[in-house]
């Protein structure tokens, strides 16, 4: 068994978080991953204050487990996102794609977790002095919006910047990486995309089919010219994204008009031509489909099975 700090902090079995992946983590899978033992995650995305109510009520009906929410900085609803999660009183609040430091007061008063996603141990030293539970270190390898360091020098820094405890996250797939993120440092782990093709992920077929067909090779950086880069699978889209923002007679307007809804078309439509169909590093090694149960078993039998297996070079 592996049972680390984390697991009591947020009252879970193993230390595993579902990433919370817009237009992908709802209720259903959030509570599926909760029931498992970790912590399952719903993304309030680009979402308002009702829906993000009425998911957090389904999680409800479906685990007893806590589970999280994840607010995306950028969403224009998040000051009545920030409120919602205090009147549900959401256990765990994951944030990206911003600074949190704002909120944060607030929602540890109102007693709920938070942890927010960083790229940079500076933003993590931030974070701690702001009054953070624990922060996710995340490394561009990981599927959409993206920092710039990778996971194996980000986590490591970010454990000596910060005394609060650090999730992992960016680039692992399998128990192997599960035990390399504890070597560094970490309490625990965040994982997306080996979740993207889990039973209860409610995604387009045609994008569990993109993620199983993956190569190592098939993700690519766009919108770096938005100042917002996102990894997503390497399709038409993804590569004319490039070209357009890379010519210098695009306006600035038409880039951002371009990816909107990208996300959406790839989610629920399965839209190969318009859809953007995030994905991490790790696409290459998810290989089937399966349910998020037998996912987490097998993540924690690989992970103890690294772990022991380490000992071998120990003389
Ligand atoms: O947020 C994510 N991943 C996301 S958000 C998203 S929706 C979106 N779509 C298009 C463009 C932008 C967003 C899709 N995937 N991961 C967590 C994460 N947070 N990665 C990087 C960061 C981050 C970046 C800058 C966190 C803090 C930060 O701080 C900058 C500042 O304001 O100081």
């Amino acid at each position: 068994m592996v049972n680390t700090p984390l697991c009591e902090l947020l009252g879970i079995e193993v230390p595993i978080l579902q990433g919370g992946m817009a237009w992908i983590s709802d209720a259903e899978l959030a509570a599926a991953v909760s029931n498992a033992g970790g912590l399952g995650i719903i993304s309030s995305m680009n979402a308002d204050e009702s829906w993000l109510r009425a998911e957090i009520q389904k999680a409800k009906g479906l685990t007893d487990k806590p589970f999280g929410v994840n607010v995306m900085l950028m969403n224009p609803h998040v000051e009545q996102i920030a409120e919602v999660l205090i009147d549900e009183k959401v256990p765990v609040v994951t944030t990206g794609a911003g600074n949190p430091a704002k909120f944060i007061k607030r929602w540890i008063e109102a007693g709920i977790k938070v942890i927010p996603v960083v790229p940079s141990s500076g933003l993590a030293k931030f974070s701690e002095r702001a009054g953070a539970t624990a922060v996710i270190a995340e490394g561009g390898e990981s599927g959409g919006h993206v920092g710039e360091l990778s996971t194996m020098p980000l986590v490591p820094q970010v454990c000596s910047a910060v005394s609060i405890p650090v999730i992992a996250a960016g680039g692992i797939g399998d128990g192997r990486g599960i035990a390399a993120a504890l070597m560094l440092g970490a309490v625990g782990v965040q994982l997306g995309t080996r979740f993207l093709v889990a039973e209860e992920t409610n995604i387009h077929d045609n994008y569990k089919e993109k993620i199983i067909k993956a190569k190592d090779i098939d993700t690519m950086l766009s919108g770096r010219s938005l100042g917002h880069p996102v990894r997503s699978l390497k399709t038409p889209f993804s590569k004319d994204f490039v070209k357009i923002e890379n010519d210098p007679n695009t306006p600035a307007e038409v880039i951002e008009e371009y990816g909107r809804g990208a996300l959406r078309m790839a989610a629920q439509d399965g839209d190969h031509a318009k859809g953007c169909f995030m994905a991490g590093q790790i696409a290459g090694m998810v290989t089937k489909r399966e349910t998020v149960a037998e996912i987490i078993t097998s993540l924690m039998s690989e992970t103890e099975q690294s772990l022991k297996g380490g000992l071998q070079w120990v003389k």
